[in-house]
C-alpha cells in the first residue's frame, strides 16, 4: 500500500501576528504622505520636547546620535490595512529623550509634530515604558526620505498614522487634542488589535 505522505490535513491558519482586517504586505512597504516628501538633511533636523515640561529640551542630530540606542524588532500595521512583520527599527527611545525633561504633574497626552507641519496626537502612556522610539535606521539602512528620513516617530503599537514622519518634537499636553488625520475622521488612540480607524470605532 502506499503511504501518503506531505498531507499533514492541516490548513494554513491565519497568522496570528495579524491584527483583525489586516493583510500581509510581504516584502512591500508602501509610501503614505499627506504633504510631499521634504529633503530634511541633518544638519537641519532637530527634535524638541516641549509644552508641559519645566524646560524645553532640544537635540541636534549629532546629540541624538550619541544617547543609547534601541531597537524595535516586530511589525506594523497602516490602517488602509496593510502590515508588515519582522521589520528591524533602530533609534532611541522615547523614554531616554523624556527622561531629560520635567513633566508637569498634569502631562497626560503627546502631539506629535514634523518639520512638514504633520501632527498626530497620542496618550502619554503610549509612547512611555518601552513602546516608542525616534528611529533612523530601518533592517540595517537609513531611513530614506519616503519612509520619514533622517528620522520618524515608530509606535508600532498603533496603527501607523501615528509614526510621524519626519519627526521634529514631542509638544506634551494635559488634555487629548487632535492632529491632523484625527481632526479628518480617524480615531483618537487607534489600536489595530480594537480595529480602531475611525472616529466612534
Ligand atoms: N509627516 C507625516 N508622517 C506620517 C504620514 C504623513 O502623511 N506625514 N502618514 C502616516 C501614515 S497614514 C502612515 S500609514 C505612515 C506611512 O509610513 P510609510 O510611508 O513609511 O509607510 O506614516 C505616517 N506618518
Ligand atoms: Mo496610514
Amino acid at each position: 500500500m502506499a503511504i501518503t505522505r506531505g498531507f499533514t490535513g492541516r490548513r494554513r491558519g491565519r497568522d496570528p501576528r495579524l491584527p483583525p482586517g489586516q493583510y500581509d504586505a510581504g516584502r512591500d512597504w508602501p509610501v503614505l504622505n499627506a504633504e510631499a516628501t521634504p529633503r530634511l538633511g541633518t544638519d537641519r533636523w532637530t527634535f524638541t520636547i516641549e509644552g508641559l515640561v519645566e524646560k524645553p529640551v532640544s537635540w541636534t542630530w549629532a546629540e541624538i546620535q550619541a544617547l543609547p540606542r534601541s531597537r524595535y524588532e516586530g511589525a506594523i500595521h497602516c490602517v488602509t490595512t496593510w502590515s508588515k512583520f519582522d521589520m528591524t527599527f533602530d533609534g532611541v527611545s522615547v523614554d531616554t529623550l523624556l527622561d531629560a525633561v520635567d513633566l508637569a504633574e498634569s502631562a497626560a497626552y503627546v502631539m506629535a509634530t514634523s518639520h512638514t507641519g504633520y501632527t498626530t496626537n497620542l496618550p502619554l502612556e503610549d509612547v512611555t515604558g518601552g513602546k516608542a522610539w525616534v528611529v533612523w535606521d530601518v533592517d540595517g539602512a537609513p531611513l530614506t526620505a519616503e519612509h520619514g528620513g533622517p528620522a520618524r516617530l515608530l509606535v508600532p503599537h498603533l496603527y501607523f498614522w501615528k509614526s510621524a514622519k519626519w519627526v521634529s518634537g514631542l509638544r506634551i499636553m494635559a488634555s487629548d487634542e487632535q492632529g491632523f488625520w484625527e481632526r479628518n475622521g480617524y480615531h483618537d488612540r487607534g489600536d489595530p488589535w480594537l480595529e480602531q480607524r475611525y472616529q466612534g470605532d
